[in-house]
């Protein structure tokens, strides 16, 4: 049944590649239609893409500059009752780490008790000296701030599907969906 399917939801700042990171993860699902903009505060609204019988993925509207009035709202309302939501996926730029914006999510997160993850995402974007100088910051972020978020980063491009494949792999193991996920890469393969 529709309700008790699993949820992972992601969510982050406006314009930091919440689209485009479901897009790519879902590449191998031709028809789920998620759409990204160069616009900051594209998404206004929540969106589901059901994937297959398995799960549904949430895109959220982006947070900070042009993000819907009634964010916080729409947002914290959805997540709070849901006790399907097996991960939420906090989204940060690689080249600019956590913001001040940011403290509203982890807050929310925190204050629910909802399991989330950061994800760092358009590394292919930043120098390695200053995504590194990044992640040190996030980690002792992680270590400092927080208590409800798993400890290990997520490091992303969509523009180049770096780290797309082992993300891929953790939302089909918090979905208990790995059994599908190496059905789909044996067809694949078989059809190459
Ligand atoms: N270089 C690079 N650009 C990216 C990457 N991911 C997203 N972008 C670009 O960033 C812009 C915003 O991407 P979206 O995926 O629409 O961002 P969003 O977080 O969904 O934005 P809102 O819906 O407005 O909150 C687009 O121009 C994307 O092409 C990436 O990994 N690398
Ligand atoms: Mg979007």
């Amino acid at each position: 049944m529709a309700t008790f399917m699993s949820l992972v939801c992601f969510i982050g700042r406006s314009n930091v590649g919440k689209s485009s990171l479901i897009k790519a993860l879902f590449s191998m699902v031709p028809d789920i239609g998620v759409r990204v903009s160069k616009t900051p505060g594209h998404t206004k609204k929540i969106n589901f893409f059901k994937v297959g019988k398995s799960f549904t993925l949430v895109d959220m509207p982006g947070y900070g500059y042009r993000a819907p009035k009634d964010f916080v709202e729409m947002v914290e309302a959805y997540l709070e009752t849901r006790e399907n939501l097996r991960k939420t996926f906090l989204l940060l730029d690689g080249a600019v780490g956590v913001q001040k914006a940011d403290m509203i999510a982890v807050e929310m997160c925190e204050e629910f008790g909802i399991p989330y993850t950061f994800v760092v995402t358009k590394i292919d974007r930043v120098q390695k000296g200053e995504l590194l100088k990044q992640l040190l910051q996030i980690q002792k972020f992680v270590k400092k701030k927080t208590q409800g978020c798993f400890p290990q980063l997520f490091l992303v491009s969509s523009l180049h599907f770096s780290g797309i494949h082992l993300l891929r792999c953790f939302i089909a193991h918090v979905t208990g969906n790995l059994y599908l996920l190496n059905t789909a890469i044996k067809q694949q393969e078989s059809q190459e």
